[in-house]
């Protein structure tokens, strides 16, 4: 395994629509247990593809609070089957956008279909932070970060501090994988 840069906002690599992927093979299955590895070291309780800077739909979250007992989910292609008409407002983060954070409100509940880790098709029901989560990751895939739902003027506060802590070297600014 390996643990892979995370691209920092704003950055046009956060701002494209993913592909979908056509099965679980042996790449994908390297990217999933890569991008797992990457998360958790961070720390955090997700990560979505195009924050490494590959641009397909896949994501990983785990949000079990014990390392001794972690319940990761890798997921290709996520889609929303169901959303609940409860909605919940929850604090967030993002490892693309370190040390901000806001409220967002999205569906408290959700059910998700997918490929799993073996291309088998899945579905779950999540709620609470997984569900918050699941969300987050599933929005990075259209491009679109947790700051695009709050006011534009929240959100370029953060972008603006966040291109000058990149000038000032205070941030990793991570390069386009070079054309070969
Ligand atoms: O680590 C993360 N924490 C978090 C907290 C609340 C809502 C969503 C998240 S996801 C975030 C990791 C990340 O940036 N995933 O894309
Ligand atoms: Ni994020």
């Amino acid at each position: 395994m390996a643990v892979l840069p995370i691209i920092i906002a704003p950055d046009p690599r956060l701002k494209q629509v993913c592909v979908p992927i056509d099965r679980v093979n042996d790449e994908i299955r390297r990217l999933m247990d890569d991008m797992l590895e990457t998360m958790y070291l961070a720390p955090g309780v997700g990560l979505a593809a195009p924050q490494v800077g590959i641009l397909k739909r896949v994501i990983v979250v785990d949000v079990s609070k014990d390392e001794g007992e972690r319940q990761p989910h890798l997921m290709a292609n996520p889609e929303l089957v169901w959303v609940a008409d409860e909605d919940a407002n929850a604090e967030e983060g993002c490892l693309s956008l370190p040390d901000h954070f806001g409220d967002v409100v999205r569906p408290a509940s959700i059910r998700v279909r997918y490929l799993d880790h073996e291309n088998e098709i899945r579905e779950s029901a999540a709620e609470g932070l997984l569900a918050t989560c699941i969300q987050h990751e599933m929005d990075h895939l259209e491009g679109i970060l947790f700051v695009d739902h709050m006011s534009a003027l929240k959100r370029n506060m953060i972008l603006r501090k966040l291109i000058k802590a990149k000038k000032a070297g205070d941030l990793p600014v991570v390069e386009s994988a070079a054309v070969s």
